[in-house]
């Protein structure tokens, strides 16, 4: 039997996480207004840490260029690292540090909108920070939402973590250049996704060797 005191403890908790909910959704819908009235794209990439997001987002700055403006925010616990690596590839990006959090919010991408996100770029993709868990609770106005799975992981992701890949719009499979080298099963891996996301487009790719990127680019594109 639960006492008194935990009791109140736990409604008081229980209350104080759903005001954190309300008031992100609420802020990610002000966020997806000044998206939609400036005319820009947004997806948010979520995956677990080291598979493969800035990599892509290098890779994707040359694809890109051609057909419009991208800017980049680019979500880290801590350090500057991957936001100076998009910028050496010649992306515009801007680093956000979430310090102990292990995702980002509303509130930071909103921050961001009328300064560094200037409201003339046809798209913004948002790297969110490395984890499979709490990305998947926090709208941030987005668009469009993508998950990667990079093989190296293991097929039964999807199975552990099924509000991130439940959600999303797109799953890239990365790091396809590795296949020859793992025991990784790609029917399984396909098997896995669709129990959790039967409408989500997939494509595999390899931001490494190029291939798959053809898919990608033409997804952003329609998009
Ligand atoms: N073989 C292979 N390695 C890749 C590929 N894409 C990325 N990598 C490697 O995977 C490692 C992690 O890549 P990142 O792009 O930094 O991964 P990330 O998802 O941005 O990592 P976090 O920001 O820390 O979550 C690096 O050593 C990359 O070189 C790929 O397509 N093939
Ligand atoms: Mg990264």
């Amino acid at each position: 039997m639960m006492c008194d005191e935990c009791g109140r403890h736990e409604t008081k908790i229980l209350s104080m996480e759903r005001n954190i909910f309300k008031k992100n959704s609420d802020l990610a819908e002000q966020n997806r207004l000044w998206f939609k009235a400036h005319g820009i794209r947004t997806i948010n990439m979520m995956s677990s840490p080291g598979s493969g997001k800035t990599t892509l987002l290098e890779k994707t700055t040359r694809a890109i260029q051609p057909f419009g403006k991208m800017s980049i925010l680019v979500g880290d616990v801590q350090t500057e690292i991957d936001a100076d690596r998009l910028r050496n590839a010649g992306a515009k990006a801007q680093q956000i540090n979430t310090w102990n959090g292990c995702h980002l919010d509303a509130a930071m991408i909103a921050r961001q909108l009328g300064n560094f996100v200037t409201g003339e770029e046809d798209l913004l993709m948002i790297e969110n920070v490395g984890n499979l868990v709490c990305p998947a609770a926090f709208d941030l106005g987005e668009q469009y939402k993508v998950a990667l799975l990079s093989i190296t992981e293991g097929e039964d992701k999807p199975l552990k973590y099924p509000a991130l890949f439940h959600q999303v719009d797109l799953i890239l499979i990365t790091k396809i250049d590795l296949e020859p080298f793992l025991s990784w099963n790609r029917e399984k891996a396909l098997e896995s996704l669709r129990r959790i996301n039967h409408k989500a487009h997939v494509i595999m790719l390899s931001a490494l060797s190029g291939m798959g990127m053809e898919a990608w680019v033409d997804w952003l594109k329609e998009k």
